[in-house]
């Protein structure tokens, strides 16, 4: 006879489920053993936040759930950060939690955390599961609220008696295919009117333009447009940096070479924008017009409040939309003689010989050995707003940023999850020595997986951002430096690799020979955040004196 357990395991290979990731406790262990005979791997990491950080970056890079597991109480709140993690950044992710038995209780309240309630603000649903008979179907619904629009984090808890107990077999719910509908026809032309009568027009791409399913359509109505794009710091990749329509990026919220471009617009088509990003720009009573192109309504914040919106099915939406407008658009490009002076400022000092190098430099040299596919996973500090605004992107989900929940500690696992998704591509986590060490932990776990993998850590020894900010704001250097491990010898340990760069010349070769050795490899280099302040505070504002003129 089955029991809860086995249940649960065939209910998660239906969803075509093939690794969990986590940190199993002994309410798992009648779980662990269903596992044993399954087809899906189970994947130990050495804290539950990996686990969660690598199941959520499995969402996001397939559309499909991701899949962790961990005990009770004080592994289920390890996946706290992960929850968050995958709620803001839209990314479909299942937890699994252990409980002691709900039919008898023979250890009292040891251990016992109320988890699913404590989930609820952090996942779309958090629910136990009181019987083995609702296995399949809670297991099907889970997945389903997962994925759907917008996707997140689903949170099953199952108490280790239902676990464990025999039942008669359930047939578990077949998978269909779901269509999201396309946006309606009179939301179409209503928006096919603003773009028609704009005079200067500017696409922007966010979070949900990067979602798997998105991306094809949406290339093909900048395309039919010929109107000018920039991107969020997550809508990066979507339609090629390499295209000859590009902008840039908006990674601060405002006077950025990029916003030339859009406080000159009168009308931006925000395709896929999540306002949980940090806000790309800012809306006012005078500026441009927006309309908002997403699976789901706009929210309505002071910063952001479209006047038209366009609700459906992004890409197919976004076809419909370009067969009305294509061919008619006679200001499509009105915005693009600004192209060249944005991008080629932000190329400035990329490089300079400079040691220890400039992060303008470093991304630089990064993108010199990644190639086009190659995808890069960056942790949370300030190198991130230099990646996000210098990068350039050519295939979408190739910068793995989080500017949602902006957490340290994600950029190592999530790196990981990449690398074991596309093990033919280049893959690396980029750290800065804060971020780096929250989860550093997980080295152990690529090295055990035979990851091929690079972790490029950004050191200053100190919360360089933070430690910016302080100094932005005139308060005095103080409380936010720290020492290091020696991280070649550190890498060493774990079995990995590890290598310093010590001259700036010898970046891209440092990286290179790690790339080309395989298997986990860190390299440390030194970074000059000087320009934090040379450049976005300085040079920003100087450009804020000078009077700006309208193009067109
Ligand atoms: C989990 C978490 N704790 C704290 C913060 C606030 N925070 C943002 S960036 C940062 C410093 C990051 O330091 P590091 O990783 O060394 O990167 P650096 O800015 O020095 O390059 C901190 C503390 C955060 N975003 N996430
Ligand atoms: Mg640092």
């Amino acid at each position: 006879m089955p029991k809860g357990s086995d249940l649960l395991v065939a209910a998660l290979e239906n969803e075509g489920v093939d690794r969990i990731f986590g940190v199993p406790g002994e309410e798992n262990l009648d779980v662990v053993e269903s596992l044993r005979s399954s087809s899906i791997k189970l994947i130990l990491t050495r804290h539950e936040q990996g686990a969660a950080f690598m199941a959520a970056t499995h969402g996001r890079l397939t559309g499909r759930p991701g899949v962790c597991i961990t005990t009770l109480g004080p592994g289920a709140l390890n996946l706290t950060t992960g929850a968050a993690y995958a709620l803001l950044g839209g990314m479909p992710m299942i937890m699994l939690t252990g409980q002691k038995g709900i039919m008898s209780s023979r250890q009292a309240q040891f251990q016992i955390v109320d988890v699913v309630t404590a989930f609820k603000p952090l996942t779309k649903l958090s629910r136990q599961i009181v019987s083995t008979r609702t296995i399949p179907t809670l297991v099907r619904d889970a997945f389903r609220i997962a994925m759907e629009e917008r996707p997140g984090p689903v949170l099953l808890e199952l108490p280790e008696d239902i676990a464990g107990e025999e039942c008669e077999h359930v047939a578990m719910v077949p998978r269909h295919p779901i269509e999201i509908p396309i946006a309606h026809r009179a939301a179409l032309d209503r928006a096919a009117e603003l773009i028609l009568k704009a005079k200067r027009p500017l696409i922007m791409l966010g979070a949900a333009a990067s979602r798997p399913r998105s991306t094809a359509g949406i290339g093909g109505f900048v395309r039919r447009t010929k109107i000018p794009f920039f991107t969020t710091q997550m809508g990066k990749g979507t339609v090629p940096g390499g295209s000859n329509l590009y902008m840039g990026t908006a990674a601060l919220s405002e006077r950025d070479y990029v916003h030339e471009a859009v406080d000159r617009a009168d009308l931006i088509i925000a395709v896929g924008h999540d306002t949980i990003e940090k806000p790309p720009f800012i809306m006012g009573p005078k500026g441009p017009q927006v309309i908002h192109v997403s699976y789901t309504p706009a929210n309505v914040e002071q910063v952001y409040f479209p006047q038209c919106e366009v609700v459906g099915d992004v890409g197919p939406s976004l076809e419909l939309l370009a067969d009305r407008v294509e061919g008619r658009l006679h200001n499509a490009g009105a915005l693009l003689s600004l192209r060249e002076g944005i991008l080629s400022r932000i190329a400035d000092r990329a490089t300079e010989e400079r040691w220890p190098p400039t992060p303008q430099r470093i991304v630089h040299d990064v993108r010199q050995v990644i190639p086009e596919d190659g995808i890069i996973a960056l942790d949370n500090g300030m190198y991130k707003i230099w990646f996000a605004r210098n990068y350039r992107t050519y295939v979408a989900n190739t910068v793995l940023l989080d500017n949602a929940l902006a957490t340290m500690g994600a950029g190592l696992p999530s790196a990981m999850m990449a690398a074991m998704l596309y093990p033919d591509r280049r893959v690396m986590a980029v750290c800065g020595d804060g971020g780096f060490m929250m989860n550093s932990q997980e080295m152990e776990t690529a090295v055990r997986l035979k990851l091929n993998l690079v972790v490029l850590i950004l050191e200053d020894s100190a919360y360089g951002m933070i430690r910016w900010k302080q100094a932005v704001d005139h308060f005095p250097d103080f409380g936010l430096s720290f020492g290091n491990p020696d991280f070649v010898k550190y890498a060493e340990s774990y079995g990995a690799k590890g290598s310093r760069v010590e001259s700036t010349g010898d970046l891209i070769p440092a990286l290179e020979r790690a790339f080309k050795s395989g298997g986990v490899h860190l390299v440390v280099v030194p970074i000059d955040y000087t320009e934090n302040t040379r450049v976005l505070i300085d040079e920003l504002r100087e450009k804020l004196k000078q009077v700006d003129e309208p193009v067109a």
